[in-house]
């Protein structure tokens, strides 16, 4: 079938909105009408280049929410009219890491999934030439249909509505998440999150709905102080108006040191600063943000032989077919708020116009509504 897709055809160039072909699903998969999709940073790293693992051509988007339309041979969990988000982390619940509690890194379709195409090693979308493009992180949201294997969606009630939900596919659950799952924030936790971004703020309401005490926002960026407020934060700190060391400052509002704090910007110099301000003792930094290859963290030994623990987390720990369609609920009963991050909404042909966006530091989360 012709289908509606932006296609990332080199490293460096704007998304290009074109009609591409798109093969029904093989065994074991599932063609998704996408109706909305979220703009996440991950997407712009591979666009612009950095991404040292990018393949092109290629249907970039992670995040989104659709409808099944057709199911290929031996889906049986899911049918025709299901609602559906996709996982970038499938959950096939068969594999060692599948069955081991301790980790939601199921590894299932891992290697194809990293080369761009489906488990059974080809692509199912050709330009209208002919010409094979890549699939993205499994799911290649940027195409108002997709297919993706049945083990990298989650089934998620039909009253919710596919231009909120569609956040959860990565930036709400990846930040609620790091907080449940990840690193178990108790009731009276003091916490600080670093980073007042898309991931960031989705911590703090994570934080707020784990009952935590203080919740210090560190934001390179004053504009962000107001978001942060309206998800609970409780103190703002922006590093670039501290006078003396960054570390004593935040020890100081925690009384002590974090319980718990989060890196949700990627910089591997905020990365320490995270881990130094936690708590003697106890205080746990859990580092959420991907950062540019090669990067490298430091810290003293020391840091950690007093007890401090140094944590990392994809997709906040989340299983995805398992937890989602949870996160979906939490939305529907209103336990936690999507709207107000939603800042931006467009169409496919302005895609472009939605990574400026995000590059500028405008939008919290730019969506398209196919
Ligand atoms: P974003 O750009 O929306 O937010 C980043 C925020 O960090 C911005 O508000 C920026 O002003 C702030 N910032 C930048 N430098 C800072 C500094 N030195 N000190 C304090 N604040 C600073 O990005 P996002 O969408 O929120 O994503 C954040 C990170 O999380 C990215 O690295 C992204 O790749 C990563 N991420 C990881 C996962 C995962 O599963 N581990 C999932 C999604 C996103
Ligand atoms: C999502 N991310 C950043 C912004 N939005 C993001 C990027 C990478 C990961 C998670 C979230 C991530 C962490 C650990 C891994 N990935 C490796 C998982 C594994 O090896 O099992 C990751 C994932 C998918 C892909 C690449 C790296 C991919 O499909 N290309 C989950
Ligand atoms: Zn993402």
């Amino acid at each position: 079938m012709r289908v509606r897709a932006a296609v990332a055809f080199e490293a460096g160039k704007p998304l290009e909105v074109t009609e591409v072909n798109l093969e029904g699903p093989k065994a074991g998969e599932v063609l998704v009408e996408i109706k909305s999709t979220g703009l996440c940073h991950t997407d712009e790293f591979t666009r612009s280049g950095d991404d040292p693992e990018g393949a092109f051509p290629a249907i970039l988007g992670h995040e989104g929410a659709g409808v099944v339309v057709d199911v290929g041979p031996g889906v049986m969990s899911l049918k025709k009219g299901d609602h559906v988000i996709p996982l970038y982390t499938p959950e096939c619940r068969t594999c060692d890491y599948c069955l081991n509690p301790k980790t939601n890194l199921c590894q299932a379709i891992r290697s194809t999934q990293g080369q761009g195409v489906m488990p059974d090693g080809t692509s199912r979308f050709t330009t209208l030439d002919g010409d094979p493009i890549l699939h993205y992180m499994g799911c290649s949201t940027f195409a108002n249909y997709t297919v993706l294997p049945e083990i990298a969606l989650a089934k998620v009630r039909e009253d919710a509505p596919f231009e909120k939900i569609c956040y959860i596919g990565c930036g709400v659950t990846t930040g609620i998440g790091a907080v449940i799952n990840t690193a178990k924030v108790e009731i009276g936790s003091n916490c600080v999150v670093f980073g007042l971004g898309g991931i960031g703020l989705n911590v703090i309401q994570g934080c707020r709905l784990a009952g935590a005490n203080k919740i210090v926002g560190v934001d390179i960026n004053d504009s962000k102080k107001e978001m942060g407020e309206r998800f609970g934060m409780t103190h703002f700190v922006n590093p670039k108006e501290v006078e003396g060391d960054l570390v004593a400052h935040l020890v100081d509002i925690t009384g002590g040191g974090a319980d718990y704090s989060f890196d949700a910007t990627g910089n591997v110099g905020v990365m320490r600063t995270a881990l130094e301000c936690a708590h003697k003792g106890w205080g746990e930094s859990i580092i959420i943000g991907v950062a540019p290859a090669g990067a490298e963290i430091a810290t003293r030994p020391f840091q950690l032989v007093t007890g401090r623990v140094w944590k990392g987390t994809a997709f906040g720990g989340a299983r995805g077919r398992t937890d989602v369609p949870k996160i979906v609920d939490w939305y529907m009963d209103g336990k936690i708020e999507i709207d107000p991050m939603i800042t931006h909404t467009m169409g496919l042909e302005d895609i472009n116009h939605g990574f400026d966006l995000m590059h500028e530091g405008k939008s919290i989360r730019a969506v398209v509504n196919y």
